[in-house]
């Protein structure tokens, strides 16, 4: 076919290939849902019709993208981690972030009144969307810690907070204060000493997010079948193996979640 004389334009697109052999990090993030949270009654410091709908929406986004090995959410993140050797794309560094993060935002959208059943959505979401590269299975292994890492100190930050504005009637500035300057421990030890809380019972959802990887699941169905030597129909229980996006909420920072699953990092 022949070329229109406005095919020149073409070329001030920009090549944004990822590097080859490097683990493709696509991480997302609510846009302003400090203020999202306020307007839709979140509650504090952690919503579990929240946090299940961005697991719903980061679940469909594994299975309806190709090449995601596991991905980790926390808050108004999730992070998707493509396989080394993905070609998806041309691994294109913008169709990685876009499809992603347009996929987990109609998402948001779609699924919202199976979370939130008589909380109307007020507005449409945004989600911001990056993508990292990470040579090295260390450096992928040290991304998700990091992410981990800041999971655990914001929800403990976070619980203490608002125990002190909940529980014992401090001012949101009043306990910003009481934090100001403390350690891990101290926190610990207000929880346990003024609230009864041992934060280590607190739900491991809170404290460790979200880690989605692939498991086989039997999932058992019930179909009307009629066998050929009888003339009626019979309802048998058939199981079939699926392939699901599964979540767990359990530690990454230390070895034994990658000994337990090599195939994570495995090629191929
Ligand atoms: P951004 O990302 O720069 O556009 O601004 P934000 O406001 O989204 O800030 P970010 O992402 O650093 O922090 C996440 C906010 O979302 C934080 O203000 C608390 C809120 N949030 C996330 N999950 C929950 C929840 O389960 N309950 C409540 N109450 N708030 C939550
Ligand atoms: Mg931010
Ligand atoms: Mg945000
Ligand atoms: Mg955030
Ligand atoms: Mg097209």
């Amino acid at each position: 076919m022949a070329k229109s004389k406005f095919e020149y334009v073409r070329d001030f697109e920009v090549d944004d290939t990822c590097l080859p052999n490097c683990w493709v990090v696509t991480r997302l993030d609510g846009r302003n849902f400090h203020r999202f949270a306020e307007q839709h009654g979140f509650s504090k410091p952690n919503d579990d019709r929240a946090l299940h709908l961005m697991t719903k929406c980061a679940q469909t986004v594994m299975q309806e993208l190709e090449d995601i090995v596991m991905a980790y959410g926390q808050s108004d993140e999730y992070s998707f981690v493509f396989k080394k050797k993905s070609n998806w794309f041309k691994r294109r560094a913008s169709k990685f972030m876009t499809h992603v993060v347009s996929q987990f935002a109609s998402s948001y959208v779609f699924y919202w009144k199976d979370y939130f059943k008589d909380q109307p959505l007020l507005y449409p979401p945004g989600f911001d969307g990056r993508v990292v590269l990470y040579p090295s299975n260390q450096n992928l292994k040290d991304y998700l810690s990091w992410r981990q890492a800041d999971c655990h100190i914001n929800n403990l930050y976070n619980t203490v907070f608002w125990m002190l504005v909940q529980r014992s009637g401090l001012t949101p500035i009043q306990a910003q204060d009481r934090l100001q300057g403390t350690l891990a421990g101290d926190k610990n030890e207000i929880l346990f000493s003024e609230f009864n809380i041992n934060y280590n019972n607190e739900p491991l959802m809170y404290r460790k997010g979200t880690v989605l990887i692939w498991q086989k699941v039997n999932e058992v169905t019930t179909k009307r079948i009629k066998l050929p030597k009888e003339t009626e129909e019979k309802e048998v229980e058939v199981t079939r193996t699926r392939t699901k996006a599964v979540p767990l909420h359990c530690d990454i920072i230390g070895d034994q979640f990658w000994e337990e699953y090599p195939e994570i990092l495995a090629d191929s």
